[in-house]
């Protein structure tokens, strides 16, 4: 049995490693941090294991993080503790800084000087690349670790420099750290302010609305609502910029990455992808084709407020050296990774609770 550390245990990625690791009979420790509602939600069918401990504290707290290495065997630290929404990172970048880059230089600092065996691996993103691109050879475009880096966002500079920062420490102290670099991923534990997910959840509380109707004759002439014939309403979804493309992939098939690259014998970056993109309007028109058998257009506004300063336009990844190297392979693709969260949020809404059921996953991942 290994021990595991894992900032972020909280949040979508972090609790399926939990769920993941806990099968595979392996001892966690949980950076979990102090608010005032509860961040436990995603992991709460496992607190009670006894393979698992949470510890309150923070990654921009290098005491804090110094004082858990040295009372901890650590075997692995996986960091997914991160301000990870590129919009926010606009209003707030130096937060994303302290999180995302200096998080990251903690950690590494405090393995280097009190855990030099840990194997260290922390989650890069696909915004690094911002909108640079190389051209595959039937003119298909695509980003693996040869296209050079241009990040358009806060977000995507503070995890360029925390991915910088691993490579520096990889290669002037002999330290087992490597970075996972992620396009987009969802699934039911997605976080509600994500495009996806806020398409998935608006549809499911809509269609829960128009069943709760006694008339089921709707009228579309108003700007910010729809209306029923007996005078209910309900809020169309705003969203921004539908046209990027994003490479969307499924959580845990990035956790088994992660999982796999912690386990090679030697620690490599890796590019985690799908190799498939998809536009933000052909998620839509996914989503509401399979939940309301009809057309996004009328049901949506596109509103400035969700626009970026700056957006990258088209994200598709490469990850053959993942699929070579350690025999990784996307287990789902887009339209079931769409119909996976609509079934699960509109289940969850049927049973009134919060969606985080392990059951909502497929057996065969
Ligand atoms: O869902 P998003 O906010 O994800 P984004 O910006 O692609 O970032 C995600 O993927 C990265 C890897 O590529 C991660 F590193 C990062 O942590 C995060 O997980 O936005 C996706 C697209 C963007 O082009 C955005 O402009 O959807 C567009 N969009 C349109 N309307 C919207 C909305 N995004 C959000 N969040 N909300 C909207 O209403």
């Amino acid at each position: 049995m290994s021990n595991w550390f894992i900032t972020g245990i909280g949040g979508m990625d972090g609790s399926h490693l939990c769920d993941w690791l806990l099968d595979k009979g392996e001892n966690i420790l949980g950076l979990i941090r102090r608010t005032s509602t509860d961040n436990t939600q995603r992991i709460k069918h496992v607190l009670d294991h006894s393979n698992l401990t949470l510890i309150e504290g923070d990654i921009t707290d290098s005491g804090c993080i110094n004082n858990i290495f040295q009372d901890n065997k650590i075997d692995f630290c996986v960091n997914l503790g991160a301000q990870s929404h590129v919009q926010t990172s606009f209003d707030v970048p130096a937060f994303t800084f302290d999180v995302n880059t200096k998080g990251v230089l903690y950690l590494l600092e405090t393995i280097r000087l009190f855990s030099p065996r840990t194997r260290f691996l922390t989650a890069s993103s696909s915004e690094q690349w911002g909108n640079n691109y190389s051209v595959d050879k039937n003119g298909e475009k695509y980003q693996d670790l040869n296209t050079p880096w241009a990040p358009r966002s806060p977000y995507g500079v503070s995890k360029l420099a925390s991915y910088e920062l691993v490579r520096v420490y990889r290669e002037s102290y002999n330290l087992f750290a490597c970075c996972s670099v992620c396009h987009n991923h969802d699934g039911p534990r997605r976080g509600s302010l994500f495009v996806s997910r806020k398409i998935t959840l608006w549809l499911a509380s809509y269609q829960q609305w128009k069943k709760e109707q006694n008339d089921f004759t709707l009228v579309f002439d108003d700007e910010d609502y729809i209306f029923c014939r007996n005078g209910n309403r309900f809020a169309k979804l705003r969203l921004g910029n539908i046209y990027s493309k994003r490479d969307f992939g499924f959580s845990i098939d990035y956790i088994r990455a992660m999982y796999l690259m912690l386990k090679n014998n030697k620690p490599k970056d890796y590019v985690v992808s799908t190799d498939v993109a998809h536009s933000v309007k052909e998620f839509l028109g996914e989503a509401f084709n399979y939940v309301l058998n009809d057309d996004y257009k009328q049901y949506i506004i596109i509103d400035k407020a969700f626009f970026r300063p700056s957006e990258v336009d088209y994200l598709r990844g490469k990850s053959n050296e993942l699929r070579k190297d350690l025999g990784w392979a996307p287990t789902i693709d887009f339209k079931s990774l769409v119909r996976l969260m609509c079934d699960s949020d509109i289940e969850a809404l049927n049973e009134k609770e919060t969606p985080n059921r392990q059951e909502k996953i497929p057996e065969k991942v």
